[in-house]
């Protein structure tokens, strides 16, 4: 496959290569199940529902909903539009999702009940916001003018009998990627992106298979998570188990044990969480052939431990936003643990040193990937796409070695970005709201590794004359002005922070500091 065709529509080609298996169940989630062929119909309602509310081809509806089956729906039924889905992660602040909807002038909102006091009030926040229509899963209680009820909307409305004729090329759907500074970066993604991660990664390195019962601990919102629950299972046939809690042990484990997936898809934190657990399931009660790992580099103890308790293998890759899925992985029954594997066969892999050339085999180098997956570009920031996206390379920000027999591993970032339990944080962002804390004087965060080898973030604090605060109330600070994922989990009071002559904080001394 070295082009796709025009026209080239995603949500029309899942729903064409599974018509045959339409009882088939697609989706499992905490309400019930939906077969392939309700879901091609409810897709295809939706996609009505948003063109009779005046959303045009290639405007952009801002996805803000937990995983239920009305994720996928509401994202195919975009697609099916030629509707661009603008997904976003469901655990950010009113003014995060202010920023958003102005930035990508979203036309309409697709929200679960829960988070509609959280959108509305953004939209309050948000003073030139363009969104007409408000679509809601799942209500929680009566709705108020403008927004209607999602499940009675598709009864209520036929089906849109054609797809939209978009192309390969053309702006399928959009992902917030965030950077160590400045506002997160609207990654415009194509229609075709998609099938190239489901070609590349998902049938070609995990061999996923109609058989197959997929469950993802990352959520659909991310690229791992829409690619585990939505992109390569629907490209196979196989089912997936969607879960709208937070995946923590005793809910992946209500899941392995009630669903039996075959593939789960995790995060290292996850995995070290589930292996200290003392509900850890047996491994005769669960039916898991394989389990994928990003985010974060997987510690090769944790990967062990794990095999040895269930007797299977846990695949680490490393994928991005950028470039939308996994681009460099270990294989099935090649697994070398510790490391993030090989390139995945599509993707080019390029470790270039300072003077931009490629470095020798032992040596560390910034990583560039190239992929027919990649993202066209950030919407509205011609700066930061030219940073990025070099020509047919994209720049990834980590840094890696390649050993004699081609693996690959993970050296650090070379930005300043912290990656905590498979998200990114910026010490900057952390840093600037401890330092709104009326007894903060000046506050240093870094990344720290915790006994399983995974990064935690820490924060250096120190406080102004005759001030006083705990540990525990500058965390709850953060959590209440920050997405919660991003709150210190060790603070540390100093007295002064490492500095240069010219003022400037040695965030490398805080570390050594740790290493000690
Ligand atoms: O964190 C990763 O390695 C990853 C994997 C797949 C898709 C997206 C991302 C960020």
């Amino acid at each position: 496959m070295t082009r796709l065709s025009e026209p080239f529509n995603f949500a029309e080609h899942l729903f064409a290569l599974n018509r045959a298996r339409g009882d088939r169940i697609a989706y499992i989630d905490d309400q019930g199940t939906l077969s392939y062929s309700a879901l091609e119909d409810r897709a295809r309602r939706m996609a009505a529902v948003l063109a009779n509310a005046g959303v045009r081809r290639e405007e952009r509806v801002l996805l803000l909903m937990l995983d239920t089956s009305d994720w996928p729906v509401a994202f195919l039924g975009c697609l099916y539009a030629g509707v661009v889905p603008v997904a976003v992660n469901t655990l950010l602040k009113p003014d995060d999702y202010a920023y958003m909807l102005t930035h990508c002038r979203a036309r309409a909102a697709l929200v679960s009940g829960t988070l509609l006091p959280v959108l509305n009030e953004a939209l309050a926040l948000a003073p030139h916001h363009e969104v007409r229509a408000c679509v809601v899963s799942l209500p929680q209680g009566p709705l108020g003018a403008g927004a209607v009820d999602m499940q009675a909307a598709i009864a209520s409305t036929p089906a849109l009998t054609a797809p939209a004729r978009t192309g390969p090329d053309e702006p399928g759907f959009w992902l917030y990627s965030s950077g160590s500074t400045g506002k997160p970066k609207g990654t415009v993604h194509t229609q075709g992106s998609l099938r190239w991660t489901a070609e590349l990664y998902g049938k070609a390195v995990l061999g996923l298979t109609d058989k197959d019962v997929c469950f993802s601990a990352a959520k659909l919102y991310f690229a791992y998570g829409l690619g585990n629950s939505l992109t390569f299972p629907l490209s196979v046939g196989a089912t997936v188990v969607l879960m709208a809690e937070r995946p923590t042990p005793a809910a992946t484990f209500e899941r392995w044990t009630r669903h039996q997936p075959s593939v789960f898809f995790g995060a290292p934190t996850g995995f070290a969480g589930m292996l200290a657990s003392p509900h850890l399931p047996s491994r005769s009660a669960v039916a898991l052939r394989m389990c994928s790992s990003a985010g974060e580099a997987l510690p090769a103890e944790i990967a062990q431990r794990f095999k040895d308790h269930f007797g299977c293998d846990i695949i680490d890759g490393i994928g991005s936003t950028e470039m939308l899925h996994i681009f460099l992985s270990n294989r099935p029954g090649e697994v070398r643990y510790g490391t993030t594997g090989k390139p995945v066969p599509g993707y080019e892999i390029s470790l270039r040193g300072e003077d931009g050339r490629e470095v020798p085999q032992g040596e560390i180098g910034d990583l560039y990937i190239q992929g027919p997956s990649a993202a066209l570009m950030y919407w509205n920031d011609r700066t930061k796409t030219r940073e990025t996206f070099q020509g047919a390379w994209t720049k990834s920000g980590d840094k890696y070695v390649r050993d004699a027999d081609g693996y690959y591993t993970y050296a650090g970032r070379s930005d300043d970005m912290l990656k905590v339990s498979g998200i990114y944080v910026s010490p900057f962002e952390v840093e600037a709201t401890l330092m709104q804390h009326t007894a903060v004087l000046e506050a240093a965060v870094i990344g720290t590794q915790d006994a399983d080898g995974l990064t935690k973030t820490k924060a250096f604090v120190v406080l102004k004359d005759g001030q006083a605060v705990t540990p525990d109330e500058l965390k709850v600070f953060v959590k209440e002005r920050l997405a919660p994922y991003k709150y210190p989990r060790m603070i540390e009071f100093l007295s002064e922070l490492p500095k240069t002559a010219t003022g400037k904080i040695q965030r490398f001394r805080l570390r050594e500091r740790e290493q000690r």
